[in-house]
């Protein structure tokens, strides 16, 4: 029955409504102009590759449920050790499918590392010297909403998924009614509502107050219809799931739609794979070179500098009907066990996942973010606090530095006034976590609470409206305008403008890409470099010698965050001594391989800790702990090996 219903009431309600209103507000405030749809992406990715076959490789790490390629980019010059071997950058943008910028910026970057190889020095040296890895679009499939006719602000990656647990998929999603080309909200009076007008601006919602007049009182929806007749207006859409809410760190144990679950959508594992996957041909895992990871999307750790702090992983509450009977539910079980003479359980564990910076990784956070804001003019950003992002994956888990730049957003830019001041953007975020991710509040669950997205984004709404009419010609929110709904009666249509507080207009990426590509060289030359000296070899006594070995960190990352150290995920420097002949000759005290953890920027070691000799062959000496015996014919070790995990090299002596 419904999915005759559906198409049928649709057709009808846009011949009635599209003919009425002109489409022209969304071009105005919202354009797609200058981004790139996938089969552009596609098409650029390709002629980048093919027109520079020696230092760039088009690789597909997974395909969508909609059949879209998860494109990456390898960069690196064809010199020195393979791109496996070398240091590498990992650049991803777009794992929200709304946050387009990311995905141009990264984009944006490629070719001009690639147009600039040969002509800049600086770039061309790094790009022979590490591997860039570039995703520009993690989220395909969510991204193409942005170039639909009618414009929806949406992250998920549209995977079918029930998100009000009624046993039907996808089956209320929005509707333009007031044919605009846009999907905004629509308020209704409503006295059990949550909602009123804010005194401020008119415009704007705030949450009711003890003493607000029954009479003033609304609620806020999505604009559409309640297409399977259950009372909530777009409750489940093609919606999927926020592929930087996916990723196994600080990920949310609460309602959030059927099947949801850490690195549960194609996108987020095939990243995962791609960063951590052990290919049994190779007996390898191929990107442990990754030492470094930029990311764009929403979140911002750049220039706020306050390395990461976790947020807290919330998610919209359920339908009160199922609230109602989880409450039931306990309140059995704990009657339940009362009975029995226990006690109830009171206060969850403690959550054991790091919330944030290891105190000794702060100041490389710090001089990256100082960096940053050089770089770019961008010195402070609006950002709420990440959980399930991939840059809390990429730091807390991965344990590599890890960064994130939201591009967009109310900020200060340098030797500009056009952005409104944020005083308190470089503090953490006030808005509280029920608040927060006015994406995810459209998506679920939004009629239910009597709220949506936008009325959800709480305290910035005033700031960003004063950017629009001061900045923007007063562009970019739609006044609302009375409709007569078949369902609902009386409301009024309203709201800001989709994308338009996600993505900036197509001629702010130049500058972005610019002043971004400078800022990936600089992290890209940040690494570790770690150097060993000539061992020394001192005679201690006929037989007997001494192996001193300098080893130093010349790079100005440490070789390991404190992060990386805890989580065990990063391999120790590997110092290891090879002999020619293992039948004649052998370590005699000290160990034959020697692993260093971390050596911090400049930081220099010597390894003697126990004197490394070498004996006459069949003669003993007494000398440390351990007896070895050691041919006469060669006074030194033949070969030292030492291998980091991000560095490759071999010193004959
Ligand atoms: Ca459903
Ligand atoms: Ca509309
Ligand atoms: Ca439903
Ligand atoms: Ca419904």
């Amino acid at each position: 029955m419904r999915s005759f219903f559906k198409p049928v009431f649709l057709v009808l309600i846009m011949l009635l409504l599209i003919k009425a209103v002109p489409m022209a507000a969304a071009a105005e405030g919202t354009s797609s102009e200058g981004y790139h749809d996938y089969a552009a992406l596609t098409k650029a990715l390709h002629q980048l590759a093919d027109s520079h076959k020696n230092l760039v490789s088009l690789i597909s790490i997974g395909k969508t449920l909609k059949g879209k390629d998860l494109w990456m980019l390898r960069i690196t010059g064809a010199i020195g050790p393979s791109p496996e071997e070398k240091q590498a950058l990992l650049i991803c943008g777009n794992a929200e499918g709304d946050h387009l910028i990311g995905s141009e910026v990264a984009l944006g970057i490629a070719a001009n590392l690639v147009k600039k190889y040969g002509q800049d020095e600086q770039i061309t040296e790094i790009i022979d010297k590490r591997t860039f890895y570039i995703i520009p679009r993690l989220n395909p499939d969510g991204a193409e909403l942005f170039f639909n006719d009618t414009l929806q602000e949406h992250s998920g990656n549209l995977n079918p998924r029930d998100e009000d647990y009624d046993w039907l998929i996808d089956e209320d999603g929005p509707e333009d009614l007031n044919g605009d080309g846009m999907i905004t909200l629509m308020r209704v009076k409503d006295q059990e509502g949550d909602w009123t007008i804010d005194d401020k601006d008119p415009r704007l919602m705030k949450k009711k107050e003890d003493d607000t007049p029954l009479d003033k009182l609304y609620k806020i929806f999505p604009e559409g219809m309640d297409d399977d007749g259950d009372g909530l207006y777009n409750e489940d859409g093609p919606g999927g799931f926020n592929i930087n809410r996916n990723f196994p760190h600080n990920f949310g144990y609460k309602p959030k739609g059927l099947k949801v679950y850490p690195a549960s959508e194609i996108e987020t594992q095939a990243l995962i794979d791609f960063m951590t996957k052990y290919i049994p041909e190779s007996k390898n895992q191929p990107h442990r070179n990754i030492c470094g990871v930029l990311i764009f999307s929403k979140y911002d750790n750049l220039a706020a500098g306050t390395g990461i702090q976790c947020g807290t992983p919330t998610f919209p509450e359920p339908p009160q009907a199922e609230q109602q009977a989880a409450t039931m539910m306990r309140m059995f079980f704990m009657m339940g066990r009362r009975g029995e003479g226990q006690e109830a359980p009171r206060t969850p564990p403690r959550d054991p996942q790091p919330k944030k910076t290891e105190t000794q990784d702060e100041s490389l956070f710090k001089k990256v973010s100082e960096t940053y804001k050089e770089l770019t003019g961008i010195k402070s950003a609006l950002s709420e606090k990440p959980f399930g992002s991939l840059l809390e994956y990429a730091y807390f888990q991965f344990g590599v530095p890890a960064f994130s730049a939201n591009l967009w957003s109310l900020r200060q830019d340098e030797g500009s006034r056009s952005q409104p001041e944020m005083k308190q953007s470089a503090g953490p975020p006030t808005t509280p976590p029920a608040q927060m991710d006015r994406s995810m509040m459209f998506q679920r669950f939004a009629a239910a609470r009597g709220a949506s997205s936008q009325a959800e984004s709480g305290s910035s709404d005033d700031k960003w409206l004063a950017w629009l009419d001061k900045e923007n010609e007063g562009k970019g929110f739609l006044d609302w305008e009375k409709y007569d709904h078949k369902q609902l009666g009386d409301v009024e249509i309203g709201g800001f403008f989709p994308y338009l507080r996600v993505n900036p207009p197509a001629e702010k990426i130049n500058s972005l890409v610019e002043s971004h590509t400078e800022f990936a060289v600089y992290l890209a030359s940040q690494f570790a470099d770690i150097h060993m000296n000539e061992p020394v070899v001192k005679k201690l006594s006929d037989g007997v010698y001494e192996l001193k070995i300098k080893f130093k960190n010349r790079g100005e990352f440490p070789y390991a965050t404190a992060m990386g150290q805890r989580t065990s995920n990063i391999t120790p420097i590997m110092l290891r001594l090879k002999f020619q002949d293992d039948d004649t000759m052998e370590l005699f005290g000290g160990k034959q391989r020697i692993d260093i953890r971390n050596l911090d920027p400049s930081e220099e070691r010597i390894q003697v800790g126990h004197p490394l000799a070498f004996q006459q062959k069949n003669r003993y000496h007494s000398l440390g702990e351990k007896w070895r015996r050691y041919d006469r014919k060669t006074d030194r070790a033949s070969l030292i090996e030492w291998k980091g995990d991000r560095n490759h090299e071999y010193i004959q002596e």
